[in-house]
């Protein structure tokens, strides 16, 4: 068959999110594998399984990264597909995982017509993605560039105490391979949008240009507890008060900045977490994101100068420690062209778009052509079980990953 006509065998690719989608399945059809945990573990066997069925060589570098290679008639620079199979705990089944199976998919299909490429393919899974269990999120892919060193990546203590190095060993996958094997040529990721923008317009393919900048904090709290009925509120230093004005001045500061400014308290604890026990810790976790740089840190200049004025003003001693800090990306030109171009030739509506999450690709695009290709979530949903694509949207990616591949490789 003419390479041209090559599509991706979508009930195959049905299938293997299926399969997977079954490890660490949650109520609602989604997944909970938060990174390095046994349900990781499994997710990371499957893949590696099939890989292996697809003929490709598996190599695992030290931080537990995943690479699948298929030898290309040179040995020059690969071109590299993936994404991330870690989910946070209330994930959907397409969210990172459609990046690697439709790339095993396209290899599939490769295999399938018989199809050899010039450069090798390299499909990717990066470890720790969603940074929900172990900060920062794209957590692998940043040391693969050589952005965050290896110790201290190894040494990183998850939200449930955990040491990051210990888990990667538990599970199996602190692997030999060299940090930074298979140097790519270019780089692209299919992933699901996991914003409200394709499927308002019902266009089915994004062509992502750009991608915003991120900065996450956890602030902790200290007050001082003291019986709920006996102290007079002037009297309170309430970490609890403090936790909660925290979260109302963030939904306030993106008010005020607007644009694309969103912020979001998502993780918050109290201790002792007690109706009668005016709470004398609070740590609150802050997510800031701006396309605009200078304007997330105008929205981090103020979120500090309210943390000033609370800790005065309640008598409460407050820090904040940076989680991550990313600035905002824009993908090559020349590939986020590619896809466009590959979309059209495909006959599937397409727009050039801005990633409101942040992905594996961000740390690529530091090393190499990098750009990414969306498929519409359903009214705009993900990070939950309901997060949804249509089949006919997940083989429309995975086709115009295919070509886009297909050309990157000649
Ligand atoms: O946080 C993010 O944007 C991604 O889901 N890791
Ligand atoms: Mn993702
Ligand atoms: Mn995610």
């Amino acid at each position: 068959m003419k390479a041209e006509a090559l599509r991706i065998d979508a009930d195959r690719l049905l299938a293997r999110l299926g399969t997977l989608a079954e490890i660490g399945a949650i109520e609602g059809g989604g997944c909970c594998r938060l990174a390095l945990t046994d349900e990781d573990r499994a997710g990371r066997d499957l893949v590696v399984r099939w890989m292996r069925e697809l003929g490709l060589e598996v190599s695992i570098d030290p931080i537990g990264n995943i690479f699948g290679c298929r030898a290309g008639t040179e040995a020059a620079a690969p071109v590299m597909a993936g994404s991330h199979i870690d989910t946070v705990r209330t994930g959907g089944r397409y969210d990172g995982n459609l990046g690697v199976l439709g790339a095993l998919e396209a290899i599939a299909t490769l295999n399938a017509a018989g199809v050899r490429t010039r450069r090798p393919l390299v499909v990717a899974v990066f470890t720790d993605e969603e940074g929900a269990r172990f900060a920062p999120d794209m957590l692998g892919s940043l040391v693969y560039v050589s952005g965050l060193q290896l110790e201290e990546a190894l040494a990183t203590v998850g939200i449930d105490g955990a040491v990051l190095g210990d888990e990667l060993r538990r599970i199996g996958y602190a692997g030999a391979a060299p940090l930074g094997i298979h140097r790519p040529h270019a780089y692209l990721e299919l992933h699901i949008e996991q914003g409200p923008v394709l499927d308002a317009e019902g266009v089915t393919i994004g062509a992502v240009e750009n991608l915003q900048g991120i900065s996450w904090q956890k602030i902790a709290i200290t007050g001082q507890s003291n019986h709920a009925g006996t102290t007079p509120m002037r009297l309170r230093h309430d970490a609890g008060y403090g936790a909660a004005a925290v979260g109302n001045f963030l939904r306030q500061l993106a008010r005020e900045l607007g644009g694309d400014q969103v912020c979001t308290m998502g993780r918050v604890a109290l201790h002792p977490n007690l109706i009668n026990v005016i709470a004398a810790r609070a740590t609150v976790c802050a997510d800031l994101r701006n396309t605009d740089e200078a304007r997330l840190r105008e929205a981090e200049r103020r979120l500090a100068a309210f943390l000033e004025e609370l800790a005065r003003a309640e008598g409460l001693r407050i820090t904040s420690r940076p989680l991550a800090r990313f600035e905002p990306v824009r993908f090559d030109p020349g590939l986020v062209q590619l896809v466009e171009r590959t979309a059209a030739r495909l006959g599937y509506t397409h727009r050039r778009m801005t990633s409101g999450a942040g992905h594996d690709a961000q740390m690529l695009a530091r090393i190499c052509a990098a750009a990414m290709v969306f498929v519409p979530s359903v009214r705009g949903i993900s990070h939950n079980p309901a997060e949804h694509t249509e089949t006919a949207d997940l083989a429309a990616g995975a086709n115009v990953l295919l070509h886009s591949l297909m050309e990157l490789a000649a």
